[in-house]
């Protein structure tokens, strides 16, 4: 039986590599943090699991790494654990460092020092490209990070390279844009905008408050992306890869396609600006070049855009519609 050990498992990525894990006969370790009140909602399907095991530990704490790894000895490591939001990481951009960048490396040298023959996955991210050099981005791509968080994930992803190249591990990057679920954290934008329009249409507040409605993503569903980290470590030999669907959307056109999905004929009258959530720097527009991954891995998305509006909106309107606040 093969063992995977997850940092993040209880985010929205490692809540579906858990599920997609189980369902390939892996037997699975999840890294949870302490908290004074548990957060395994997205897990808590999966708790009673005979072959899921939670392990405590964070990502600053070297010990609580090198250990469990030392004892599980996974042939599958996988980083998805993070400070994720970009906006909070001009509020504390220096947790964001620690966590984001020195974090990859903690796990990193507990593998090294552990268990060498591990294959790490490190979660890197679209929002390295920041402020594009060139459109569609590719492996090839220059980084232009425009965030602590950008900065931090370049961090993440070149320490990664580093100790491939330094100590031969099997460690590999994938460059992954933006993915989105149900279980996506309420405060990126398309669950905020999934959910908000839910509750206005069901009459629960009068409109979503938004930032800027002008910059573009690549936007696919979670569940195909966590298939995509399996298979780069199921390669040969370690590489990079880029992963996203090759199109790009507006903020704006998310909302209006969700205000249409929940009936809502005027998108205008639910949705307010909120300078709040305007960003000191932007990532103005994100598009994927997945040609790699589509060649070497034979990975490719499920889920279109109108599909992935869909598909959130739907669950936000069945969700909220259970609850009277
Ligand atoms: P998420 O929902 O925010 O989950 C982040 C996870 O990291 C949570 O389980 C969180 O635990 C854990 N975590 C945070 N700080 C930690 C620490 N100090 N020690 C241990 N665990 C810690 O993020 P996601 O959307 O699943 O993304 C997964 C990874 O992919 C992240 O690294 C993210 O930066 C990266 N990424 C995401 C996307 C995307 O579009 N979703 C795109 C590219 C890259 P708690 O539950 O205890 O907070
Ligand atoms: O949903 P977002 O917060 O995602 P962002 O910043 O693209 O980051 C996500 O994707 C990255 C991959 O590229 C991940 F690495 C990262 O961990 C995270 O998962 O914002 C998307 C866009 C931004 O341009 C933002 O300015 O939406 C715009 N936006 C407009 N109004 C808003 C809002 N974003 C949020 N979160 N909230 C708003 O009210």
């Amino acid at each position: 039986m093969k063992k995977a050990f997850i940092t993040g498992i209880t985010g929205q990525d490692g809540s579906y590599l858990a599920e997609f894990l189980l369902d390939k006969g892996y037997k699975v370790y999840g890294l949870t943090r302490r908290t004074s009140t548990q957060n395994f909602a997205r897990i808590q399907h999966l708790i009673h699991h005979p072959h899921l095991t939670l392990v405590s530990g964070d990502l600053v704490d070297q010990h609580s790494l090198t250990n469990p790894i030392k004892e599980i000895q996974p042939d599958e490591v996988y980083n998805l654990a993070a400070q994720s939001f970009v906006q909070a990481s001009w509020s504390q951009p220096v947790l964001t460092g620690d966590f984001t960048a020195i974090g990859v490396t903690r796990v990193l040298e507990a593998i090294r020092l552990a268990c060498p023959t591990t294959k790490f996955y490190q979660a890197s991210s679209s929002e390295m490209f920041g402020k594009v050099r060139e459109t569609p981005q590719n492996e090839n791509t220059p980084f232009y990070p425009r965030s602590p968080y950008g900065v931090a994930k370049v961090y993440g992803h070149w320490i990664t390279v580093n100790y491939r190249e330094s100590y031969e591990m099997f460690a590999v990057s994938g460059i992954l844009f933006n993915h989105e679920s149900p279980r996506r954290g309420l405060e990126f934008v398309t669950r905020k905008i999934a959910n908000g329009v839910a509750r206005v249409k069901l009459g629960k507040q009068k409109y979503v408050e938004l930032g800027n409605l002008e910059s573009e993503r690549d936007w696919g569903y979670a569940k195909d992306y966590v298939e995509a980290m399996w298979l780069m470590l199921q390669q040969d030999k370690p590489e990079d890869f880029v992963i996203g669907t090759g199109e790009a959307h507006s903020v704006r056109e998310f909302l209006q396609l969700s205000c249409k999905v929940a009936g809502i004929d005027n998108w205008e009258t639910a949705y307010k600006h909120n300078p709040d959530f305007d960003r000191p720097a932007e990532v103005d527009r994100l598009i994927a070049d997945p040609k790699k991954a589509r060649e070497k891995l034979g990975w490719k998305p499920s889920v279109s855009f109108e599909e992935l509006v869909i598909l959130m909106v739907k669950a936000e309107l069945e969700r909220e519609s259970k609850t009277s606040k």
